[in-house]
């Protein structure tokens, strides 16, 4: 099923001409309400008659984090206070949190959006969505709420944590849609296994899970632990939460809601527009938005864009599923390396769970680089050598692929931290001293 055929399954032509529309509203209201945006548009030499289509998108300024940072908590709003009915804001783990405000259409359009992300990923009314999100200034938790209501499914708002809590509720209530992130599914899997809960008491037969990076070695232990279907759904709070871009059941890439948010790749350091199928830096442009409108909002994540229309029959374009930011990055000795490649090669060897954690420091001026991962309890039960050629299997296989010297240390299964909500993996030392 489709949400919003019309505008889902949109002639390129149409859609084209549909955001060239909402662009020059958009530019119209940015202009002569946000002071940011007229300040930056003027030393351009742009006034709004200069955008006549998308074509001149490429015009007009980026906006950042530190932007938004620079204007918090409210400076960037594009209508008086008075016209926002909600906030929410990021969790900011460095320096000032962002702040977004939403109109009454915004929400609207924030359900709509939602509403589309959950029939994408097969979601109908007769489902119970187990929305394990948090709630509150996140935007996870109440952004799958009003989608999940909007399209007639029993909502049940448990947020995040409390896991035994939640595995008591998904057995009684007979969730079928389970709603967090990729590492608490994880986790809760784990939980049902340590637990001893009867499976067939588990009714789920589909996830919709993201605000965090994950593989698709995570994928497959997810659908394969869980016995469910998968579907990654992709969002910002700056743009709007939950119900930006999702998959579909043929898990080809996510469906951008392009009719609200026009999506843009650049090169993150020359900053040009890069073409459909290059990788790059994933820019949107809100074009509906009343409370916060963002003109090319540089999200850091990175991605590349596909405009062929998917089997499932939409013609919005998709971006591929994103595994890494720009500023997840790691330069260790001078080399690039991002998380989720470590998590690929880990996920490789069948002797190891999907926990690990990944320590940078810096030991006599030099880059160290230790991998903490679980294995299976019975290597620590057997002889010490099993152990051992495991620790350098691992080591191999890693250094193998990355280029430089790794210590890998293996722990015994459940001493990594679980996360409830978005997992944090990486310790950099180098940055705390
Ligand atoms: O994480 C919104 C959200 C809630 C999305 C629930 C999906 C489900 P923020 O807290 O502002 O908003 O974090 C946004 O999380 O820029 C990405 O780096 C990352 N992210 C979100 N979804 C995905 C995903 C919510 N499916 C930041 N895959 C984004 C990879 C994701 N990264």
């Amino acid at each position: 099923m489709i949400w919003n055929k019309s505008n889902e399954c949109m002639e390129r032509e149409r859609m084209v001409s549909l955001q060239g529309e909402r662009l020059r509203e958009l530019v119209d209201r940015v202009y002569f309400n946000v002071p940011y945006y007229r300040e930056k548009m003027q030393k351009r030499g742009l006034g709004p008659e200069d955008i006549k289509n998308i074509n001149d998108l490429k015009n007009l300024p980026f906006t950042t984090k530190d932007d938004l940072r620079d204007n918090y908590p409210f400076g960037m709003f594009a209508i008086p206070t008075s016209e926002i009915i909600r906030v929410h804001a990021s969790s900011g783990t460095t320096g000032k949190p962002t702040v977004v405000g939403y109109t009454r259409k915004d929400l609207a359009i924030w359900s709509e959006v939602v509403a589309r992300t959950l029939t994408c990923a097969g979601v109908e009314r007769n489902d119970f969505i187990q929305i394990a999100y948090g709630y509150g200034l996140f935007t996870g938790g109440l952004g799958l709420h009003y989608g999940g209501e909007k399209i007639g499914a029993v909502v049940i708002p448990v947020s995040g944590g409390n896991t035994a809590r939640q595995l008591q509720i998904m057995q009684d209530f007979n969730s079928t849609v389970l709603a967090c992130t990729p590492s608490y599914a994880l986790f809760l899997s784990e939980s049902i296994e340590d637990m001893k809960i009867d499976r067939s008491k588990i009714k789920l037969r589909v996830g919709v899970f993201g605000a965090e990076p994950w593989t698709e070695s995570i994928r497959r232990e997810i659908e394969t632990s869980l016995g469910i279907k998968a579907i990654d759904i992709y969002g910002l709070s700056e743009i709007i939460g939950p119900g930006v871009a999702s998959e579909c059941l043929y898990q080809k890439g996510l469906h951008i809601n392009e009719d609200h948010f026009i999506p843009e790749i650049i090169d993150p350091q020359t900053l040009e527009p890069l073409s459909e199928g290059e990788e790059g830096e994933l820019v949107f442009t809100t074009v509906t938005k009343e409370g916060l409108p963002l003109i090319r909002y540089r999200t850091r994540d990175l991605t590349s864009l596909d405009y062929g229309q998917c089997e499932c029959g939409r013609t919005l374009a998709r971006m591929k599923k994103c595994t890494g930011r720009s500023d997840d990055m790691m330069i260790i000795r001078g080399v690039n390396i991002f998380p989720s490649t470590i998590e690929s090669v880990l996920l490789e060897i069948s002797e190891t769970h999907p926990h690990y954690m990944i320590i940078i420091d810096r030991v006599n001026n030099m880059d160290v680089l230790q991998v903490l991962v679980e294995v299976d309890q019975k290597f620590f039960l057997d002889r010490i050598g099993q152990l051992e050629s495991l620790k350098h299997k691992i080591k191999n296989s890693l250094e193998s692929t990355l280029g430089i010297s790794v210590d890998v240390k293996l722990v015994e299964h459940k001493t990594i931290e679980r996360s409830e909500g978005k997992a944090k993996r990486v310790v950099d030392k180098r940055k705390l001293s």
